[in-house]
């Protein structure tokens, strides 16, 4: 069976959800009519879009259908909502149903579904009532809209675009840790502590320890013991622990994973020949899809810091903390010291759309994400986007701080580097 992106069509009654079905499809898929409930059922389209690849289109009946069956017909929408990777809200500007916008909108970012907003301009002075649309929903400061007039086979194109531009497709296959050859070692530093819980690695681990010895590669760990390490009297003995191991192996190992909080060690100890990197970054470009560069990027923000700018320490799960904890005692120290006026919030667990002022964060440091999904992590991404907020990660910064060396080196196995330039590549 062929994987298909599903593309639903959503939106009140008679804004042109058929006919742009039947524009993207190019034939007659749905049947067009003003009168109100025509699409009495979902109506689906096979076809291939190219740049996404092959799609199954869903034309769905208006929400707002008041009528019995009309409830009924509701049911199937939202249950096609549940179904689809793309959301195409059509909206007739002219005349907008604020409740079904809003209500599909809502629905569809609790599911974090990607949505696209189609403004359906039925006559050229529409154009002008997009403002006052985006006035009204305070949910679409989230979307930039696109504004064609759907029953004119020549936006087929622009819709087509906008579509390629804005649509991540659910089938970017990613690799965990793509620099991972067969047959090489491969060290995971982690250190620990007493509030370290037992029995299990924690999921950045567990996935790098997975996905290596898969690859028929080996991994091995090294416990570190930080406070030694950063211990005046202790630091040389752990270091020359750290470097017995590696000889013992009798070769180079071709990379280490270090847990980002280590970072101010391994900067140091990493012998120049050994590939380095960090959990943190290797989750966040894992399970942003690929969207590594975008939190390099985000660091160029740190130097334009003032006082009374609002930053945001994100992590996207609540797990326990030990005692040198990244969002709450590494990130935080550094600001104090640097930038005493910056004013820091936190974001610990699941939510994180509802935050309303997110706008006027100046950066967000995420954590490696590891606990939420793609399709979570990217809802979020693309918000921040939207609002224009930059975003780097705990990885990304703790190596930051280090220098530009060591950045550069954490970002070379993901073909990055750290000149300015190239960070935005
Ligand atoms: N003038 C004009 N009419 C349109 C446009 N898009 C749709 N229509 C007409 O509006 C009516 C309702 O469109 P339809 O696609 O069935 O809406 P749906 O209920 O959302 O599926 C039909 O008569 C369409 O021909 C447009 O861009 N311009
Ligand atoms: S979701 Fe974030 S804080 Fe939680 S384990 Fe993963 S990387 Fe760490
Ligand atoms: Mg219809």
């Amino acid at each position: 069976m062929i994987e298909r992106d599903h593309i639903g069509i959503f939106g009140k009654m008679n804004s042109g959800k058929s006919t742009l079905m039947n524009l993207l499809t190019q034939q007659e898929t749905s049947i067009v009519d003003p009168t109100p409930g025509t699409t009495s059922d979902i109506k689906t389209a096979l076809c291939e879009i190219h740049g996404i690849g092959p799609v199954k289109i869903f034309d769905t009946a208006g929400l707002d259908e008041g009528s019995f069956l009309g409830g009924k017909k509701k049911k199937k929408t939202l249950a096609t909502l549940k179904e689809c990777d793309l959301v195409l809200l059509v909206v007739d500007p002219g005349q907008p149903d604020d409740g079904t916008e809003i209500e599909l909108l809502e629905l569809a970012r609790s599911m974090d579904k990607q949505v696209l907003i189609v403004c359906n301009l039925f006559e050229e002075p529409d154009r002008e009532k997009i403002k006052t649309l985006y006035s009204e929903i305070e949910l679409l400061k989230f979307y930039n809209p696109l504004a064609i007039r759907a029953n004119d086979i020549g936006e087929r194109e622009a819709l087509l675009k906008f579509i390629l531009d804005e649509y991540k497709p659910k089938r970017t296959s990613m690799e965990l840790l793509p620099f991972v050859e067969k047959e090489e070692i491969y060290i995971l530093v982690i250190p620990m502590d007493e509030e370290t819980p037992q029995g299990r690695f924690l999921r950045p681990q567990q996935l790098a320890m997975e996905y290596i010895t898969r690859k028929f590669a080996y991994p091995s760990c090294f416990r570190i013991d930080l406070g030694r390490a950063r211990n005046r009297s202790g630091t040389e003995e752990e270091k020359h622990r750290f470097l017995d191991y590696l000889e013992m192996f009798g070769r180079k190992p071709k990379a280490i994973i270090t847990d980002s909080q280590a970072m101010d060690v391994l900067a140091n100890w990493c012998p120049g020949d050994v590939a380095l990197t960090t959990f943190s970054i290797a989750m966040i470009q894992y399970f942003s899809k690929g969207r590594l560069s975008e939190f390099a990027h985000g660091l160029r923000t740190i130097d334009t810091l003032k006082p009374g700018d609002k930053v945001l320490i994100v992590e996207a799960c609540n797990h326990s903390r030990i005692c040198e904890d990244i969002g709450t005692v590494q990130i935080p120290k550094y600001f104090y010291q640097n930038y005493p006026g910056v004013v820091l919030g936190h974001n610990f667990g699941r939510e994180f759309q509802d935050i309303d002022d997110l706008g006027t964060y100046k950066l967000i440091i995420h954590c490696g994400g590891c606990m939420i999904s793609p399709q979570k992590l990217n809802a979020r991404i693309r918000d921040l986007k939207a609002v224009g907020v930059p975003y780097t990660n705990y990885g990304l910064f703790l190596s930051y701080l280090q220098g530009d060396k060591a950045l550069g080196k954490v970002l070379e196995p993901w073909g990055l580097a750290a000149e300015s330039e190239s960070i935005c590549a």
